[in-house]
């Protein structure tokens, strides 16, 4: 036995930022050491992702984790108990083979990521060090915020189509100096909002809640408060997207509600390749349908090395989809959502691919979120291009943001700058 062997292996269940149930897990070392970490959740999940187990019925909205929260308290802590919580590996390897589906739909996808974040927490506890060195960096690689501005979609009730409406700090060489400048842009884009009357309150991941006429009008809000706030877009402060294509996709059509519009791919990818060229947009993040490859190859291809192209609900943190997409030609950056994947292995291993392939990775929360800050530690620990993590307001997000100032500050520290693809 060592002071890394699991002793005790427990769920809690606590709540989460929409004011729904989440996991979390509590693991006890045999030197009496404790580490926690809690599942996020998404709203616009992508269908290959690790299964949410939720327990359904009445209580909670359905959204209840009392299964998987029993799943932790009872086959999980039996097979964990009397392991290494040092080696990740084995812990994570266990936890796959228990559940036996692809999915993680037995334990659930939350009940197993938050055993697996736990474990790496309580073996960094009881060596007394960091999470991102215990994840074997020397020093913390800080990674370029992309902040959410605008919510929309499956966040904001579908009030614009499309998700989210981020800034990326592009001539930034600090954090302090990304999020300095991010506020000033937040804050600028409240006034105009509130200027001309269209602030109705804020998404689910923070951002300002508008009533625009149109997709477009989001979009030249966002720009005339990067201007507002002293910057010019594209180049201190520039746009990113997330489309979240999936969300406004059916009967083999993208339907733009708030335009009136029903597109195919080729019309969806020319408006998004004359937005980024019009308002300098340097990321767009699921362009089409998790399902449309041809598309997501078509408009990687168009959109030339201009502009990140970014999977998500495309790639869900799978090593073997971003090999593939990689090989086609599709997406040219990863995001990175551990709850994607269901254990911490899996999420480094689809990392890994997308550095393999030559593509940017961005780490990201869910926009059902907590206090949590694992995945900033993964970040800082695996050298991340982009951390995204919703807005610049409510305490599940800024936990995130604070928790990078407070890494930035370590001895050694280097702050992970925009970098141009071409
Ligand atoms: C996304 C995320 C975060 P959700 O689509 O990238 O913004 O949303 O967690 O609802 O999938
Ligand atoms: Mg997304």
């Amino acid at each position: 036995m060592s002071i890394t062997t699991i002793e005790r292996v427990r769920g809690r269940r606590v709540w989460d930022s929409r004011g729904r149930p989440t996991v979390e897990a509590e693991i006890e070392l045999a030197s009496g050491t404790i580490g926690r970490a809690i599942a996020p959740a998404g709203a616009s999940t992508g269908s290959g992702e690790a299964v949410d187990l939720r327990d359904g019925g009445a209580r909670q909205g359905g959204y209840d984790v009392t299964r998987a929260i029993a799943n932790v308290d009872g086959d999980i802590a039996l097979i964990l108990k009397g392991m290494d919580a040092a080696d990740q590996a084995a812990v994570d390897g266990e936890l796959i083979a228990l559940d036996g589906t692809a999915e993680k739909r037995r334990l659930g996808g939350n009940a197993i990521i938050a055993v697996s974040m736990a474990v790496a927490h309580a073996a960094a506890a009881a060596k007394r060090v960091p999470l991102w060195r215990h994840l074997g960096a020397t020093a913390p690689a800080v990674a370029l915020p992309e902040i959410q501005i605008i919510g929309g979609g499956a966040h904001a009730a579908a009030r614009v189509d499309l998700q989210d409406f981020l800034v990326i700090a592009t001539g930034a060489t600090s954090i302090v100096e990304a999020l300095d400048w991010t506020g000033e842009v937040y804050r600028a884009a409240g006034e105009i909002l509130k200027q001309r009357g269209l602030l109705q309150g804020v998404a689910d991941e923070g951002g300002w809640w508008p009533a625009f006429d149109s997709n477009e009008a989001a979009l030249e809000t966002l720009y005339a408060a990067i201007e507002r706030a002293g910057f010019t877009p594209g180049r201190e402060m520039s746009i990113s997207l997330d489309i979240a294509a999936t969300q406004f996709f059916s009967d083999g059509a993208y339907r733009l509600r708030r335009d009136g519009r029903d597109m195919d791919a080729a019309a969806l990818g020319a408006m998004l390749q004359r937005w980024a060229q019009d308002y300098r947009i340097v990321a767009i993040e699921d362009p089409v349908a998790e399902n449309d490859r041809d598309g997501m190859i078509a408009f990687t291809r168009a959109i030339g090395g201009r502009c990140l192209v970014v999977g998500d609900d495309f790639l869900v943190t799978n090593a073997d989809r971003i090999r593939a997409a990689a090989a086609a030609g599709a997406c040219n950056t990863a995001l990175i959502k551990p709850n994607q994947a269901g254990t911490l292995t899996e999420t480094r291993a689809a990392f890994d691919a997308a550095r393999a392939a030559g593509w940017r990775t961005i780490v990201s929360a869910r926009s059902g979120e907590t206090e949590d800050v694992t995945i900033v530690h993964l970040a800082a620990a695996w050298g991340a291009d982009i951390l995204k993590v919703g807005s610049f307001t409510r305490g599940e997000r800024t936990a995130k943001w604070n928790e990078s100032l407070r890494l930035a500050e370590i001895q050694g520290a280097r702050f992970t700058r925009w970098r141009p693809l071409a």
